[in-house]
């Protein structure tokens, strides 16, 4: 298999619910995380599309389940996901995007990894908690995003991943979790993200 290249990305269609995600076949990974985090702007940062995803100041941006197909094929793809935990919509709204996102997660088989975008200057939220320990529970291969890390000092940015790193692995996590840090801004991160990628969706060729 030629090795992955991510430019290739194309729409390929928007689910609101699982029933209505293309077919289990091939592979795929998505993108989950706190609304606002930078989830879609990761993708188009992956991609170097900065029109692929639309993304917005306004948390709640992405509503659907969006899939991206890569190197022509339906077969391999990248999802972008909802975002979860933001306060001003609608409880009924919020309950019911959370129901689709779970289902998705729990019954998915063709999800290959789970890339999660954290803020990095405030990681760990309880949702995103709660996400690291359903990933581990499920043997869910997470990769995560400290995300914008342009808006602080490099320095400081390495800090924030070291110790992150360290209360996965106080926690007994880090056999499952890998983490790194990513700007969409700056691109700071993005062929350490495009080769774990490769790694999900390409596995015989690692
Ligand atoms: N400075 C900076 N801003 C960023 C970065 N990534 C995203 N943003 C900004 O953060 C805001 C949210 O980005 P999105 O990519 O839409 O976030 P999302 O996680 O997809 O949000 P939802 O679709 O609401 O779940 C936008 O205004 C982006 O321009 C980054 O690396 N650096
Ligand atoms: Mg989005």
């Amino acid at each position: 298999m030629t090795k992955i290249n991510f430019n290739t990305a194309q729409f390929l269609t928007s689910a609101p619910s699982l029933k209505q995600c293309p077919p289990e076949k091939g592979a795929e990974v998505a993108f989950a995380g706190r609304s606002n985090a930078g989830k879609s702007s990761a993708i188009n940062t992956l991609t170097r599309n900065k029109k692929l995803v639309r993304t917005s100041k306004t948390p709640g941006c992405t509503i659907q389940i969006n899939f991206f197909q890569l190197q022509n094929s339906p077969d391999l793809r990248l999802v972008d996901l909802p975002g979860y935990g933001y306060a001003k919509v609608p409880d009924a709204v919020k309950q019911k995007w959370q129901h689709h996102l779970s289902q998705y997660l729990h019954e998915r088989q063709c999800l290959k990894g789970l890339v999660l975008a954290m803020d990095i200057r405030h990681p760990l939220q309880d949702l995103d908690t709660m996400m690291i320990n359903w990933a581990v529970e499920s043997e869910m291969p997470l990769h995560t995003l400290l995300t914008k890390s342009d808006k602080i000092s490099r320095g400081a940015a390495q800090n924030t991943l070291l110790k992150y790193r360290k209360e996965l692995a106080d926690s007994g996590l880090d056999k499952f979790v890998t983490a790194q840090v990513f700007s969409s801004e700056t691109g700071d991160g993005v062929d350490e993200l495009a080769k774990q990628l490769r790694m999900w969706l390409q596995p015989d060729d690692e």
